[in-house]
């Protein structure tokens, strides 16, 4: 805990003298990562009533926070991609000229952090030492995103001594942007929402935010650094940053296979990063590298790709998390978790909807009101205890399941990857594709439904390429562009596999049990990959027959394999047709390899 930097790298201290001069904070605080410094943190933060300290007994070394109910999500439409040029930043990001978003934001910036600590974070995406890691500094005035860095990164002096006297690194400027006035009271939740810019300038490789203490818009090492900032850096360095899970499938006799995965959001990637397979599944066993972000990079001999998770925590999504849904990420957040808009029980533990079938009785909501199960607001609408986008910011390493190489420097050897939607008709359990380009077409082309209202017409189809369309820090063309050219950079590229557990019967049923029966399909794609597993060419890839899955323990009839398996080619092949339309949105910048692919697979169709 210093006020004066314990670092010789010249570059950075004169950034942060540049920032503080800019800000003009009452206080600056280099962050040294310890203990010591997060128990003081979150005990100011307790004394000034932004946190509350859960009881010890249940929910040991964790804190309840609630934001203001107008600073709950990220805000894509305050999001941006400064580039150089507009065209760079393609036709799926907010762009804004640097010139133009640094004039805005330097009048926001100047003496933004009045009346408060300005706190200098050091933070590494990836184990520190790494090849793969990349380094940020993050210079904040909110202590809660500095408890929350030090969850979901390696902060603080390590880092310093990594960085040394001239590592590069990435410079993340954050302010909640509200000042405090001399004498004057601060608010438990600051925050700007009228004044909020989440701005990356992707050519000096940099990151300024303002006006939001929530999640990806404070915590700037995930979504900005490690993957929009991260697809430029690997665009132009020849790897991959993606929004994708890591997990390892262990076999019965001990063979290790990776898969990483990405799902666009309300897919359950948490619940599938950890899931735990069915016990008649013989020894079958998933264990958690990582459950958003993955780095992919070739090995020295260009034969495979190795992966890292750059993170070092999980920030989930608690409604529908539960005992049943996802066991690991509970026990996660079992202790040492930061709790963010989640419900209080009578006894200081948390509640949100779905932790159990029944309400407890009395509890007080994420706005800080008595809430009674069955509450109903002034139209008649029932009143949540938690907000649908209620956190816990939990350490990796409490996760019973993480896998013993999570932490490894070198990274593990990716051998699937595997691509999902919700999608309630057309698109079966699981294929294969048939060759890299046909899965870069795949991650291009990945949708799903709608869920939250929110977001748009609930069950429409959203379109959200590789999962990424929040979050790829250049044109979205160019980035398919670079998924083509990294299959040409290994010679053993992962196989690529897109997966459905969503489709639904005439009465709205799901027709796959789905969560740990997913283990099912897991299996199947490790036996292809390992070569062991059968399989039937169609047009859209290869698909398994019903004996090529392993049903020991579940009850699952020929009819249901049907119904959750078959295709409609003149349905497929119409929506195939109309992908142009989205195509089109890519201009010159479309890939010719994956235009052929979608030409290709309408002529199978027909
Ligand atoms: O996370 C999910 N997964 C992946 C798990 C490893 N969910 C929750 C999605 C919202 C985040 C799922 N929901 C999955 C799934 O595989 N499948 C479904 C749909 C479903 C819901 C309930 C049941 C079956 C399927 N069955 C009963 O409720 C008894
Ligand atoms: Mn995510």
């Amino acid at each position: 805990m210093s006020s004066t930097p314990n670092t010789p790298h010249t570059k950075l201290k004169a950034w942060v003298e540049v920032i503080k001069a800019q800000c003009k904070p009452a206080k600056i605080h280099w962050c040294d990562g310890s203990q010591a410094e997060a128990d003081k943190l979150f005990g100011e933060m307790v004394a000034s009533g932004m946190a509350i300290k859960l009881n010890d007994a249940k929910r040991p070394n964790s804190y309840l926070f609630r934001s203001d109910p107008r600073d709950v999500a990220r805000v894509e439409s305050r999001t941006f991609i400064c580039s150089e040029r507009k065209e760079d930043a393609g036709p799926s990001n907010n762009w804004k000229h640097p010139r133009e978003m640094l004039q805005i934001l330097d009048g926001l910036f100047d003496g933004c952090m009045a009346g408060r600590t300005m706190y200098v974070i050091p933070f590494a995406m990836g184990p520190i030492g790494s090849p793969l890691t990349q380094y940020g500094v993050e210079i904040t005035d909110s202590p809660y995103v500095v408890v929350n860095m030090r969850i979901m990164a390696r902060i603080g002096t390590p880092v310093l001594e990594a960085l040394g006297k001239d590592g590069f690194f990435v410079p993340a400027l954050h302010s909640v942007g509200r000042p405090i006035a001399p004498g004057a009271q601060d608010v438990k939740w600051p925050c700007n929402p009228e004044n909020t810019y989440i701005a990356h300038f992707p050519e000096s490789r940099s990151i300024k935010s303002f006006g939001s203490g929530y999640g990806g818009n404070a915590l700037l090492g995930k979504k900005c650094l490690a993957l929009r900032i991260a697809s430029v850096l690997a665009r132009d360095d020849g790897w991959l940053a993606e929004h994708m899970l890591i997990l390892g499938v262990e076999s019965p006799e001990g063979k290790k296979t990776y898969v990483t995965a990405a799902f666009p959001s309300a897919c359950g990637k948490t619940n599938f990063a950890m899931l735990i397979p069915p016990a008649q599944l013989n020894g079958w066993k998933v264990t958690t590298i990582g459950d958003d972000i993955a780095w992919l990079k070739p090995d020295k001999d260009g034969k495979r790709l190795l992966a890292i998770n750059p993170e070092a925590g999980f920030f989930g999504v608690a409604p529908g998390t539960s005992a049943k849904t996802n066991y690991n990420a509970l026990a996660s957040c079992s202790k040492d978790t930061i709790f963010t808009n989640v419900a209080l029980t009578d006894d200081g533990d948390v509640w949100w909807e779905g932790l159990t079938k029944e309400a407890p009785a009395h509890l007080i909501d994420w706005k800080g009101n008595d809430w009674k199960p069955g509450q109903t607001d002034k139209d008649g609408k029932p009143v949540l205890a938690a907000h649908p986008n209620s956190r816990f910011t939990a350490p990796a390493r409490n996760c019973p399941c993480i896998d013993k190489d999570w932490e490894n420097p070198a990274g593990v050897p990716i051998s699937a990857i595997v691509y999902g939607g919700r999608r309630t008709s057309e698109i079966p359990l699981v294929f294969q594709s048939k060759s890299w380009n046909h899965g870069v077409y795949l991650g291009a082309t990945l949708s799903s439904e709608q869920t939250a209202a929110a977001e748009g017409k609930v069950g429409a189809l959203r379109r959200d390429p590789f999962a990424m369309l929040p979050f790829c820090g250049y044109h979205m063309g160019d980035y398919f562009g670079h998924h083509i050219k990294m299959g040409k950079s290994v010679k053993q590229p992962p196989a690529i596999f897109h997966v459905n557990w969503f489709r639904r019967g005439p009465q709205g049923e799901f027709l796959w049990p789905g969560f740990g029966d997913n283990a099912r399909v897991l299996k199947w794609i490790v036996e292809r990959v390992q070569g062991s597993a059968s399989a039937k060419e169609t047009p859209i890839g290869y698909v398994p027959e019903k004996t090529d899955l392993d049903w020991s323990g579940l009850e699952f009839s020929d009819a249901q394999w049907q119904a959750v398996t078959a295709i409609n080619k003149d349905t497929l092949r119409k929506q195939t047709e109309e992908q142009s339309e989205f195509f089109a949105t890519f201009g010159d910048r479309l890939p010719k390899e994956v235009e052929a692919e979608r030409q290709h697979i309408i002529k199978a169709l027909s």
